[in-house]
């Protein structure tokens, strides 16, 4: 979402988070999505990713530190249900 804010132009590899392939656990010790490879550039948070879109013309895609709260208060709440684990 950061890079098509910035209209900047990439690529999507989707893969199968069930059976990460070797060549995608070579980029991240994680193992967590998203990853975004770039020459010889691989950065593996989404707040990198950010930064990295930031640097490009275009309007600010920064959050306030207020809504980045927010957002991990949201994700956090919901991670259960995306994990399926919730009692
Ligand atoms: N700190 C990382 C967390 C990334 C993360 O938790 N990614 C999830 C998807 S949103 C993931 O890859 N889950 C699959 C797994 O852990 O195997 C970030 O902010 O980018």
């Amino acid at each position: 979402m950061a890079l098509k804010a910035k209209s900047i132009e990439y690529s999507e590899v989707y893969i199968d988070t069930t059976n990460k392939p070797a060549s995608f656990l070579a980029l991240t010790a994680s193992g967590t999505t998203p990853v975004l490879r770039e020459g010889a550039t691989i950065l593996t948070e989404s707040e990198e990713i950010v930064a990295f879109a930031e640097q490009h013309p275009g309007p600010s895609i920064q959050s306030s530190e207020a809504a980045k709260a927010v957002g991990a208060a949201i994700f956090g709440a919901m991670k259960p249900y995306f994990l399926n684990t919730v009692e």
